[in-house]
């Protein structure tokens, strides 16, 4: 690793005005709105593009989550959500650093997708490399009708690197995400929803406002029915079905016996508990 880079990785990101979250860059701010935090890309002079210190601060924040902070929400300033990986700071980068700085965005999307709590994203504008690899660790994506995908890394002659080859795929399929690279095709905000990339599609400007309202449902849910969806749920889909069927089983036997559990089944016997309502 060359001293530039080891610089850039271990110096302390500068302190936020956020009281929130006191430790950010100045490329994060966060809020929270009751049991709701809200993480916002705050660099639209460069469209939200993803350098070193935004990486590790977003690491830090989803580390360091409250524990009465129930859900996420993570939106872009301005006119895009992002640009992907900040391709100035990859210019001069040698082989090892790069394996290094690829494994930094594994561990720090790592802890949005299989961290403390379940991750809405705000989708607009571009949202493009890394940007989307961003968006695909979330767990439910609201994409904005001027959301727009695509992965230039071909033509920048670099690959994903921010856990995009596992994350995609599952989302889209590997042949899409093959072409996509391959031709530098993007998708307008409909396709993605066709597709599968997004899984709500709103008006432009309402996109915070409906993910903070599904957060807001999401933290009402049982903390451990979350934790069997973000946790369980995806390595259930990817094991093989008899170890799938035994964690499962598992896995609700837990949930079950837990007193939310039980209290929250005995109010819907009790008629005190909602019911479901049409689409
Ligand atoms: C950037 C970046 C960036 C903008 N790194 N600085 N990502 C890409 O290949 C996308 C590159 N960006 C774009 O295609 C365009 O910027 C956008 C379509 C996103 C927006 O266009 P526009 O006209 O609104 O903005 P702009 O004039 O292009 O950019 C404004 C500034 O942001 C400008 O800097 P300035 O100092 O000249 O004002 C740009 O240089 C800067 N900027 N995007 C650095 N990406 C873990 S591996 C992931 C691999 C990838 O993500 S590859 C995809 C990289």
């Amino acid at each position: 690793m060359t001293p530039g880079r080891e610089r850039r990785e271990t110096s302390m990101p500068k302190p936020s005005k956020s009281k929130f979250a006191p430790k950010l860059p100045t490329s994060l701010t966060a809020r929270r709105r009751g049991d709701v935090a809200i993480l916002r890309l705050s660099r639209p002079q460069k469209r939200n593009a993803l350098d070193d210190g935004t990486i590790l601060g977003i690491e830090a924040f989803f580390r360091t989550l409250p524990k009465d902070i129930k859900a996420v929400v993570i939106h872009g300033a301005g006119e895009h959500f992002s640009a992907g990986l900040d391709l100035s700071e990859l210019a001069e980068a040698e082989v090892a650093e790069a394996v290094h700085h690829s494994r930094m965005w594994h561990r720090a999307f790592d802890k949005i997708e299989f961290g403390k709590v379940p991750v809405v994203a705000v989708l607009h504008g571009a949202v493009v490399g890394g940007g989307l690899e961003l968006a695909a660790a979330a767990h439910v994506r609201v994409a904005e009708r001027s959301a727009y995908y695509a992965l230039p890394e071909g033509s920048r002659g670099i690959f994903l690197g921010g856990g995009g080859t596992v994350r995609l795929p599952r989302l889209i399929g590997v042949s899409r995400v093959a072409e996509m690279m391959l031709t530098g095709r993007t998708y307008s905000a409909e396709d993605g929803q066709a597709l599968g990339l997004s899984h709500y599609l709103v008006d432009n400007g309402s996109g915070l406002a409906k993910a903070v309202e599904l957060a807001g449902h999401i933290a009402t849910n049982a903390p451990l029915t979350n934790f069997a969806v973000m946790h369980a749920l995806p390595r259930i889909a990817e094991s093989d079905p008899a170890s799938g069927y035994l964690t499962e089983a598992l896995m609700a036997a837990i949930a079950q016996g837990s007193d939310e559990a039980k209290a929250r089944l005995k109010d819907f016997l009790e008629k005190r508990g909602k019911k479901v309502q049409r689409g």
